[in-house]
């Protein structure tokens, strides 16, 4: 399947203070996959992101603002992005960061997959996968988290936390995405777990992450926290329901 046949692609691209960034990664997705169309997810951003954009989309058929109007998170803000994409009638969504960690050159990759997939991931630790400019303490703290959810959960993937996707519309239609823990990591590692257990295709496929280069980032210790904690109690009850279902059938 190539890109030309997948169906209608949205990409979403949530946004927080990323002006020096948007522009650059929407000319390049824009030359990368020309029939995809974006939809720019902005939470207000003090920078003005919401106003360039806005501007952009004026220009270009292709491009749609999604404008909100304070800060409630990555997972909240994909959660809006899927829900107009769905409501447009858009067969493919794509995840997509603005800050250039996401090559956009890589994306007919992600969407080639789709042909026996119904949920692909752009993985950084299977082979041929790899970061640029990261530091050892981000690549500990990622390979850490997928192989403590990969335990915990029992969720066979190398890359649980990633965040550039491409999902085929019935993956969200059967997950309820809408009620997937909207925080950091977790909304990521939430959306994988759902989506393997409800028994859709997930496929890992290698991408190369580039470190961003300009503007701030909105990964905090409280983001790493928090997403141990919830994988850890969603870990427990997995076990719990497991042993259950494991008495349930001697009995
Ligand atoms: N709409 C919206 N976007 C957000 C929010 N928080 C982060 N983002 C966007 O989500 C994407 C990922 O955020 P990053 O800060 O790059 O997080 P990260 O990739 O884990 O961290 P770095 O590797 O340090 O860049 C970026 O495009 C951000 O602008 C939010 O609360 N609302
Ligand atoms: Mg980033």
């Amino acid at each position: 399947m190539s890109p030309q046949t997948v169906g209608r692609v949205l990409v979403v691209i949530p946004t927080y203070d990323e002006r020096d960034n948007i522009e650059i990664i929407l000319a390049r997705l824009r030359s990368a996959v020309p029939t995809a169309h974006v939809l720019v997810v902005d939470d207000g951003s003090p920078d003005g992101t919401g106003k360039l954009v806005e501007s952009l989309a004026d220009d270009d058929d292709h491009v749609h603002l999604l404008q909100r109007t304070e800060k409630r998170g990555l997972g909240a803000a994909y959660v809006a992005g899927f829900r107009w994409g769905l409501d447009a009638g858009y067969d493919v969504l794509v995840e997509m960061d603005a800050d250039g960690s996401h090559s956009p050159e890589q994306l007919p990759r992600l969407l080639t997959a789709l042909a026996d997939a119904d949920l692909v991931l752009g993985s950084r630790w299977v082979p041929g996968g790899s970061v640029v400019n990261w530091p050892r303490s981000r690549q500990l703290i990622s390979q850490g988290g997928s192989l403590y959810s990969r335990l915990a959960l029992g969720v066979a993937l190398r890359d649980v936390t990633g965040g550039y996707r491409a999902f085929r519309r019935d993956v969200l239609e059967g997950i309820d995405y809408a009620g997937v823990a909207s925080q950091g990591y977790c909304f990521q590692i939430d959306l994988a777990t759902r989506a393997l257990r409800a028994g859709y295709r997930v496929v890992e496929v290698p991408i190369t992450f580039v470190e961003r280069e300009r503007g701030e980032s909105k990964m905090s210790g409280d983001i790493v926290r928090e997403a141990l904690i919830r994988v850890s109690q969603w870990g427990l009850a997995h076990r719990r329901d497991q042993l259950r279902a494991r008495w349930g059938r001697r009995r």
